[in-house]
Formats: C-alpha cells, sequence, structure tokens
C-alpha cells in the first residue's frame, strides 16, 4: 500500500478519502485555494499546501502546481476525487510521466472512455446494447437527415467530447435537425476543441440507470450492482438509491453484466460508472462510462458493505481486488439526498453564505457525509453541495421512512438549500411507487 497520498480536490470527498486513507494507515497531502484555506476538513488530512486562488481554473484544475504539492509533499500516488482533473487524460499521464500514480484508469483507457463515440463503438463490438444511430461520427448534413429518416424523429445529436449531457441537442425534424447539427459542432469545437457528433434515437421518458464496476491490474473485473439515479433535474442528481426499484432480476443480471463486458474490452482498471439508460419497456442501452468515484458511490458503498475507495486505493497500489464477484451481495436498500446550498424556490439558484446553525441527523442505518459545520462559509465559487444524507434499511419503505425521518432531523441556518424539496419527494405518490423519469422534477415542479 502507498505510504502517503496527495487528494487533489475539495469538500465532503477530500474528506471522505482523508478518512478512509487514515484507516489504511496512508498519510494524506491535501491542497487548497485561498477560498479553502483555513477551512476544517483540511484538518483531517497530515499535510495541506496552497495552490492558488479561489476560482478553480486558478487553483484546483493548476496541473503544474498540483504536481508541484504531490513533489514536494512526496507523495506516491494523487486521489482527484471527482469533479476537477478527475476524467482529464492529459492530467492522468502526467502523473504516470513524474512516475506518481494516478488513483483511476490508465491514461489511455481514460481517453478512450473520455471519446463518447469511440466508448459507443467498442460497447456494440462487445454486444453491449447502444441506442439505435449512427455508425460511427456524422460527417455531413444529408447523411445525417437520412439516417434520422430511418430512425424516425425525435433524434438526438452528441458531442463525441461531451458527456453528462453536456453538448447535446434534441431534433424533431429536418429542419432543426441541420441547425441543430451546426450549433452541436460550433458548441463542441468551442467548449471541447472537438467538432465531432454524432446522433442516436432520442429515448423518451427514460430512466436513468447506472452500474458500479471496479477492476484490479491482474483480470479482476467485478460490478457492485446499480444505482438508479433518475431524480435529476437539468443534468444534476438530486437522489440515488439501490437497488433501481422497478428492474427486473434478469435485466439487472444482463446489465450488470454487459457493464463488466464493457470494461473488460476497455482494458479498463479502478472504479468507474458504467450509464445506461432504461426506456418505458424495460429496454437498456450504454450511454457512456464515467472515470471516476461519483458522488453517489456511498449508496452502493451501503448495499454491498464495500468500501469503495479503500478498494481504489488498493488497485491502484497494485495489488489484487479483495473480492470476487460472488463475495458481492445487495442487500437491503439504501437512498442518498444531495443537500445542496440552493434555493429550489429561485430556480436552484446557489445561495452562498455562512452556516449559522447545523444539526446533523444520526440514529440506525444514517450516514451523513458532509465537510461542514457550523460558521462554514459556503463559497460561491464551487459546487453547491454542502453534504450528502444517506441511508441504509432492509426494504426500501423502511429507508424512505428513514430517510424522512433524517431529513426532519438535518437543520440548516444561514443558507437556503434543497431539503424541503428531498421532502416534497419523499412524499410524493409517483416516487413511493417509482413511476418516473428523467422529466418528473421539471413536470411536477415547473420553475
Ligand atoms: C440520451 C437520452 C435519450 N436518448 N440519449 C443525458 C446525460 C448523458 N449521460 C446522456 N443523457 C441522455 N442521453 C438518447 N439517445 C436522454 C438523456 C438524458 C438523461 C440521461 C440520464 C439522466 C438524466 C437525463 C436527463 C435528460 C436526458
Amino acid at each position: 500500500m502507498f505510504k502517503r497520498i496527495l487528494v487533489a480536490n475539495r469538500g465532503e470527498i477530500a474528506l471522505r478519502i482523508f478518512r478512509a486513507c487514515r484507516e489504511l494507515g496512508v498519510e494524506t497531502v491535501a491542497i487548497f485555494s485561498e477560498a479553502d484555506r483555513g477551512a476544517a476538513y483540511l484538518e483531517l488530512a497530515d499535510e495541506a499546501y496552497c495552490v492558488g486562488l479561489p476560482k478553480a481554473a486558478d487553483s484546483y484544475l493548476k496541473i503544474d502546481r498540483v504536481i508541484s504539492a504531490a513533489e514536494i509533499g512526496n507523495v506516491q500516488a494523487i486521489h482527484p476525487g471527482y469533479g476537477f482533473l478527475a476524467e482529464n487524460a492529459h492530467f492522468a499521464e502526467i502523473c504516470r510521466s513524474c512516475e506518481i500514480e494516478f488513483i483511476g484508469p490508465s491514461h489511455e483507457a481514460m481517453a478512450l472512455v473520455g471519446d463518447k463515440n469511440a466508448a459507443r463503438r467498442l460497447a456494440k463490438e462487445v454486444n453491449v446494447p447502444t441506442v439505435p444511430g449512427s455508425e460511427g461520427l456524422v460527417e455531413d448534413e444529408a447523411q445525417a437527415v437520412s439516417l434520422a429518416h430511418e430512425l424516425g424523429f425525435p433524434v438526438l445529436i452528441k458531442a463525441s467530447a461531451g458527456g453528462g449531457g453536456r453538448g447535446m441537442r434534441v431534433a424533431l425534424n429536418d429542419l432543426a435537425l441541420k441547425a441543430a447539427i451546426q450549433q452541436a459542432q460550433a458548441e463542441a469545437e468551442a467548449a471541447f476543441g472537438n467538432a465531432d457528433i454524432y446522433l442516436e434515437k432520442y429515448v423518451e421518458h427514460p430512466r436513468h440507470i447506472e452500474v458500479q464496476i471496479i477492476a484490479d491490474n491482474h483480470g479482476g473485473a467485478v460490478h457492485l450492482f446499480e444505482r438508479d439515479c433518475t431524480m435529476q433535474r437539468r443534468h444534476q442528481k438530486l437522489v440515488e438509491e439501490s437497488p433501481a426499484p422497478r428492474l427486473d432480476a434478469e435485466t439487472r443480471q444482463e446489465m450488470c453484466d454487459a457493464a463488466v463486458r464493457l470494461i473488460r474490452a476497455a482494458n479498463y482498471t479502478n472504479a468507474g460508472t458504467v450509464e445506461f439508460i432504461v426506456d418505458p419497456s424495460g429496454s437498456f442501452y450504454f450511454i457512456e462510462l464515467n472515470a471516476r468515484i461519483q458522488v453517489e458511490h456511498p449508496v452502493t458503498e451501503l448495499v454491498t458493505g464495500i468500501d469503495l475507495i479503500k478498494a481504489q486505493l488498493l488497485v491502484a497500489a497494485g495489488e489484487k481486488l479483495p473480492f470476487t464477484q460472488d463475495d458481492i451481495r445487495q442487500s437491503g436498500a439504501s437512498i442518498e439526498c444531495r443537500i445542496n446550498a440552493e434555493d429550489p424556490d429561485k430556480n436552484f439558484r446557489p445561495t452562498p453564505g455562512t452556516i449559522t446553525r447545523l444539526r446533523v441527523p444520526g440514529g440506525f442505518g444514517v450516514r451523513f457525509d458532509s465537510h461542514v459545520h457550523e460558521g462554514y462559509v459556503v463559497s460561491p465559487y464551487y459546487d453547491s453541495m454542502i453534504g450528502k444524507l444517506l441511508v441504509h434499511q432492509p426494504t426500501r419503505r423502511e429507508a424512505i421512512a428513514c430517510m424522512k425521518r433524517a431529513l426532519s432531523e438535518l437543520h440548516v441556518e444561514g443558507v437556503k438549500t434543497t431539503i424541503p424539496m428531498h421532502q416534497k419527494i419523499l412524499d410524493h405518490a409517483a416516487f413511493h411507487e417509482s413511476r418516473v423519469d428523467t422529466t418528473f422534477i421539471e413536470r411536477t415542479w415547473p420553475s
């Protein structure tokens, strides 16, 4: 195992990694921006270095400074967390050339899955279902129009360098399609420096189900079952759960097997998430492979009992996975509510400011992953998530009751939060019955 690692992140995920490291006897080096200087969670690292000004582009995203901190801190590895540099293949490659282990997939595998068109082609090769659409990239308008006629409208234009809903455009007819192609190409070129696009049939009213995977460098590759992340708004997940409700055992098995086939074909190692959409008839389609530990990973930890951060460190250190597929069981039901400093009544506008009062819930089956405390100042510079409230119970019904109880205990004053919205979701019959799709939030509570 590593003696010492650097955590190239902030907030709750940095804290999550410090804690796992402490249990493993691994020393930690933190980095922080001027906005995070003096933050309490940094006390749980062994050492901390400032890497620049509050804006992420001037600190957490500055590769040279992160690498300098790693050199000065004398670490063997870097954990990138999620966001920031986590899916930057260039950064992973620089880590390798500096002989620092990047705790994630190889830069080659990361670059492969970061190319959404390449990932889609690979999925097809190994019989992982993909949405009907273009064979490779869309080269010109005429080709796209004729394909759209074959598939039927609506169709979706996706940027090959996009992902997570960025650079996506729906088209309902020929004219709109031609415009969408121009716009998508221009946007993708501006945002990613890559104008490549591909086309898919637009799957209406989908559910979003993702499979957690992890693989080692010795041929070990397993899934840790699925998470249902359908409850989202504008590609920001709000509630995640496992097992996915309304997923039959056979489809679950097929999805999880498909996910493992794909990561094996990609030579993918370390933790990752294979995203699918499931249409109203129950057919599932591969969408993308996320090359990072995700915000919602604790949902999977609760139902499997496996510490994913420790597993990431083990695998990155060259060890074998300490479990096989047969050791992994999905037990009980887990739900996560993302607690954001946002005002749901004002279009989810972030509400930076000081937390003047905080009461954290506890009790049986409750976990609160958070770096905040009374007096903490929520910065306008970063993501507005201030914590993740999770529950684990024998059944989904009990998990919902437990989450409602835990939400009622959680008090945050000083900043508006998404807590009242979560209470409304947890009280909604459609959520209880899980008769929802990715448009539920916007349809149920317009604007
Ligand atoms: C789709 C789709 C419908 N049809 N692809 C959005 C995020 C990105 N990972 C893929 N996404 C989608 N791709 C086809 N062919 C609908 C979505 C989508 C979505 C997917 C997962 C979770 C939430 C979503 C919200 C809107 C659209």
